[in-house]
């Protein structure tokens, strides 16, 4: 018994301790440290439900205690004798009926100006927000004339850059399925579904990375669409719009004759141009084809400017094992090639997909010899300058 008792607790102890560390092991979603005005909003209501439950339990508990003793069968007691039965007690039915329902109402009393509050409108920019399986594209509408879809609109994926203090209003569509956005640090989650279009709103307090995911299951790599909001003082945000102005015309700047860039360019018409578009370059004519394929890919006019790729799940340039930035003799971010390059071979072995359904990036490791792939990570290389990143 007691060696079996052991065991048993040791075995507890262990599945604990397991599950302790899987919960910790992507470490990157913390709902628990809000740092977005709406994120402590929706905080301040998890707190103070959470203590009140507590208060709840620990009543309930207590009570179940000092019944089991008070009223335990004492050995002088005549087993056919029962104390007095309550059932049907009109005092005891109304106050355990009437303290939840108190409860209750107090909570929904608190929670729904936080409710209204979490879907008014902010006084920042919007940014549309698309989610498909699996990854995320943000969509920027620089002139501000309410439309995403002109030549001076920035398309992005992957980070959705953002202005430190300001209030950013989302506006949250799905190509095909439902997905839902969720920011923990900065924001609630959202759901994006096909055909309709929902409004947020996320801030940030400070700059920094604030990691997120898809929250709603949505297939194959549901668990591979992250996101990540890359929150800038706002010099810093100016910076990173002009830099993605620059890199759009650089973009279309010719390439030196007889490199590897302009091989890698040439490569890249003949493979990636039916779903990818590079702005002014490689346009949404292939974009008609793009949706026979793989409905739409990633924009990868500034491509370099993105922390990261592939719905997030891998890092654009080198980290060291504190996720601190390594940079290279130049002071340069050094380029994650061989990701990047691994990934152009053969995309679905890193991150499982079905391009066959219109879902996913394609393998092309027995469509691109070595040669081919090296000139490809030339050309993506010229694609954008690197992120700006948080101070
Ligand atoms: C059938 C459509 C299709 C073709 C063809 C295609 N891709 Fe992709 N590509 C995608 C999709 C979809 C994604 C996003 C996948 C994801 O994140 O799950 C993607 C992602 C990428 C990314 C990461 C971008 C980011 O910001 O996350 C790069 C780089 C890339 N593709 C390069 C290429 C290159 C180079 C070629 C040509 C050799 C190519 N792709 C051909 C569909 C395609
Ligand atoms: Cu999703």
């Amino acid at each position: 018994m007691g060696t079996r008792f052991a065991r048993g607790l040791r075995l507890a102890v262990l599945a604990g301790v397991a599950l302790l560390v899987v919960g910790c092991a992507t470490g990157q979603l913390d709902a628990t440290k809000p740092i977005g005005k709406e994120a402590q909003d929706i905080d301040g209501l998890m707190r103070l439900s959470g203590w009140m439950a507590v208060g709840v339990g620990i009543f309930v508990a207590a009570a179940v205690v000092v019944i089991i003793v008070k009223f335990r069968a004492k050995p002088t007691d005549d087993p056919d004798d029962l104390p007095p039965q309550i059932h049907g007690n009109r005092k005891a039915e109304i106050t355990w009926t009437l303290i939840p329902t108190a409860l209750l109402v107090f909570l929904t009393i608190i929670t729904l100006p936080t409710v209204f509050a979490l879907a008014r409108e902010g006084d920042g920019r919007t940014i549309k927000v698309e989610g498909q399986q699996w990854w995320w594209q943000f969509s920027y509408d620089v002139n501000e004339d309410g439309d995403f879809d002109d030549a001076a609109d920035i398309v992005t994926a992957n980070d959705l850059v953002i202005p430190v203090g300001e209030e950013v209003n989302l506006e949250i569509h799905s190509n095909d399925v439902i997905h839902s956005f969720w920011i923990p640090q900065l924001n609630g989650k959202r759901d994006a579904v096909p055909g309709r279009v929902h409004h947020w709103r996320i801030s940030s307090t400070e700059p920094g990375i604030f990691y997120g995911e898809c929250v709603e299951f949505c297939g194959l790599s549901h668990a591979n669409m992250q996101m990540r909001a890359i929150v800038l003082e706002e010099a810093d945000f100016e910076r990173w719009l002009e830099g993605q102005q620059a890199g759009r015309a650089a973009a279309a700047e010719p390439l030196a004759e007889d490199s590897a860039e302009a091989a890698g360019a040439s490569l890249f018409e003949t493979h990636c141009i039916s779903c990818h578009v590079v702005d002014g370059v490689y346009e949404s004519a292939a974009g008609g084809n793009a949706n026979l394929l793989a409905g739409i890919a990633p924009n990868l006019t500034n491509l370099m400017s993105r922390t990261a790729f592939a719905g997030a799940l891998y890092e654009t340039y080198v980290q060291d094992a504190d996720r601190e930035y390594v940079r290279g003799p130049d002071g340069k971010l050094i380029v994650n090639i061989a990701g990047l390059r691994e990934w152009v071979r053969n995309a679905p072995d890193l991150k499982p997909a079905r391009a066959d359904n219109l879902q996913g990036m394609l393998d092309f490791s027995e469509v691109l010899t070595d040669q081919d792939l090296d000139n490809l990570m030339a050309y993506l290389r010229t694609l954008g300058n690197e992120p700006v990143l948080p101070r």
